[in-house]
């Protein structure tokens, strides 16, 4: 007898949407077609009107990760459970590498500590340096299933920025043994450079922290990312790009030939700098900064035209965190944004922003959703076709989305615990009614009903170029 039928629905994969019934055995799809040829089930799950989505990879989060003083709202099992509200069924997080570290082991404390996790996981192998130790660990850290490498091109004060020759010596050994390295790409020494000449005019203010880090801060970043990545022969992902000057430089090389890849989020998407005028603009302060209009709409084009992919970059803290280390004064907190932790939440409402600003505002197709939430990061990550895609033999990762359902984002109504989100009172239209991970159903009716560390480590294949 099968696990689970889910029938009536329509299946979208980045190619093709069909109407047909999914057949779910030992948590993978074992067959597509109708239910009355597929045999009897445990569960039939009535999918009428709804579609059916390979599950999202979010493939950029911050959970567990203490950073500019601050420790983070979110642990492995409360960052996985948000996740699976928003109809994520794998996460790929980083290492906390510090410099004399062992990268590997770090790698392996990582794996441990995501254990507790509700759906299936993965970690980035973070590099702050390059030293010959640690690149002698890539072939080991990529044969344990961590195909993927994170380099911070600023937060040179944090102690993670890694310089140019540490970069080039791990890019090279990246396409030797068949990684993908991405990056953070901001310049540090120009964001230093505005934060000085501002702090001396008393320009710490949140309106003025995109000034710090503007469009040109990031294009000059991810011009010496791919100029070092093609000396060295190695292709290059770019972790959150927000700037259409960003996004251009990234599709020249594209046009030269060279296998450069990119994401955005959907705070890039939908917000702007306006954000930064409020009293409580501090909420907004991430890495890189909020753009302008012309910015968002050059990243939708990116996105529809495939150039682009989306992740969450979730790296959520309380309102109190945000606050912390703002100088106080008669008046209460000074508005300083380099006091700020930079981070937003965002694992949960990556779905229902990309429904309702996407699919609604008719900017992207479901199955243009698809590819850049789940199939092209599976290729990319070295996950596909286990993960990206509803097929026989794919594991049965899904999540069932209503067109017509609405909802409204509300820091009180999501499922993160914490006290704000940066979206609150935004309508949607379109809304993930079910999550299921390797078969079994982890939310349902606005429940959860999955099983603390019933995620699993997911071995990563090594990077190939079209996979
Ligand atoms: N950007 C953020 O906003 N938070 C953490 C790290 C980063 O690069
Ligand atoms: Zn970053
Ligand atoms: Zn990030
Ligand atoms: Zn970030």
């Amino acid at each position: 007898m099968l696990d689970l039928i889910i029938r009536g629905g329509s299946i979208v994969n980045a190619d093709a949407i069909i109407k047909t019934d999914i057949a779910v055995q030992d948590g993978r799809i074992v067959s597509l077609g109708d239910a009355a040829l597929l045999g009897r089930a445990k569960r039939v799950i009535n999918a009428a009107g709804q579609y059916v989505l390979p599950g999202l990879i979010d493939m950029h989060t911050h959970f567990e990760a203490p950073f500019m003083g601050c420790r983070g709202a979110l642990d492995f099992y409360s960052g996985s459970v948000a996740g699976a509200f928003g109809g994520v069924t794998t996460f790929i997080d980083f290492t906390n590498t510090r410099p004399g570290d062992s990268v590997l082991a770090r790698v392996k404390e990582r794996r441990e500590e995501m254990a507790k996790a509700v759906i299936d996981y993965s970690t980035h192998a973070k590099f702050v340096e390059a030293n010959p130790q640690v690149i002698a660990e890539i072939p080991a850290i990529v044969e344990y299933g961590c195909s993927s490498i994170k380099l911070f091109m600023t937060y040179r004060k944090e102690g993670v920025m890694i310089e140019d020759d540490g970069m080039l010596a791990v890019l090279e050994a990246a396409r030797k043994w068949g990684a993908l390295p991405g990056v953070h790409a901001e310049s540090n020494a120009i964001a230093e450079f505005h934060i000085e000449r501002q702090r001396a005019k008393g320009e710490l203010d949140w309106i003025d922290f995109p000034k710090a880090k503007p469009p040109l801060c990031e294009e000059e970043a991810v011009r010496r990312a791919i100029l070092l990545a093609e000396a060295a022969g190695s292709p290059l992902y770019i972790f959150h790009l927000t700037s259409r000057r960003g996004l251009e430089t990234v599709r020249q090389s594209r046009l030269r030939g060279y296998p450069v890849y990119a994401e955005t989020c959907p705070h890039y998407l939908v917000l702007t700098q306006e954000m930064y005028r409020q009293d409580e603009g501090y909420r907004y302060i991430m890495s890189p900064p909020l753009r302008d209009a012309d910015d968002c709409q050059a990243l939708w084009t990116g996105l529809g035209q495939d150039v682009l992919v989306v992740s969450s970059d979730d790296c959520t803290y309380t309102l109190a965190e945000k606050t912390m280390f703002l100088p106080q004064d008669e008046t209460g907190g000074r508005r300083d944004f380099t006091k700020v932790v930079n981070g937003v939440p965002g694992i949960e409402t990556r779905l229902p922003l990309l429904l309702e600003e996407g699919v609604q505002q008719g900017r992207l197709t479901l199955q243009q959703l698809v590819a850049v939430a789940s199939a092209n990061p599976a290729k990319l990550f070295g996950l596909y076709p286990e993960k990206g895609v509803l097929q026989p033999g794919s594991l049965a990762d899904m999540v069932l989305v209503d067109l017509a359902q609405t909802g409204t984002l509300q820091a009180d109504r999501l499922h993160q615990g914490i006290d704000y989100s940066v979206y609150e009172g935004k309508k949607i239209t379109g809304w993930p009614t079910m999550t299921i991970a390797r078969g079994k159903v982890i939310v349902e009716g606005g429940n959860f009903v999955g099983v603390r560390g019933a995620g699993q480590f997911v071995r990563r294949k090594p990077f190939a170029a079209n996979r």
